[in-house]
């Protein structure tokens, strides 16, 4: 099975919440509620594919995404293994501004799993309430 590696951002603000972004129609998995990111690019390295996918989608410049994932998603899908790496990241330049239409929202870590998520997600709740409580 072909392997797809994907990151992933839990941008944290001042009051400890967590960004996450609803999936737009059209797009696989469509409202979904994700942690924002996307796939590498040939060749790229995970920390300049987040830098990157976040000044697309969310148009922010992060800054020192933390050096190591918090964790890791790894869900099979039925044509692709998807592995990604979540990153924390509590500095960036800017104001979120979803440039493809999504819905953003901000919530506390503990209320994360109100909000369905794809299977790859939802794993990733436990290990960011045991961050951020
Ligand atoms: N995906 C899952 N959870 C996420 C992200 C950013 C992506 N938090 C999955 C959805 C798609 C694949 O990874 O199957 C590629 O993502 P995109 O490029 O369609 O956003
Ligand atoms: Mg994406």
């Amino acid at each position: 099975m072909k392997l797809l590696l994907v990151v992933a951002c839990a941008l944290v603000d001042a009051d400890n919440r967590v960004l996450i972004a609803q999936r737009p129609e059209g797009k696989q998995l469509a409202g979904l509620w994700e942690f924002p990111g996307g796939k590498l690019d040939p060749g790229e390295r995970p920390e300049e594919a987040l830098i990157r996918e976040l000044a697309e989608e969310l148009s922010i410049a992060v800054k020192a995404p933390c050096l190591a994932p918090l964790t890791f998603a790894s869900h099979a899908y039925d044509d692709f293994h998807l592995l990604m790496p979540l990153y924390v990241c509590r500095k960036w330049e800017g104001f979120v501004a979803p440039t493809e239409g999504q819905a953003v929202k901000w919530v506390r870590a503990r209320d994360l799993r109100q909000y369905d998520m794809p299977p790859a997600d939802a794993p990733l709740v436990s290990p960011l309430i045991d961050l951020l409580g």
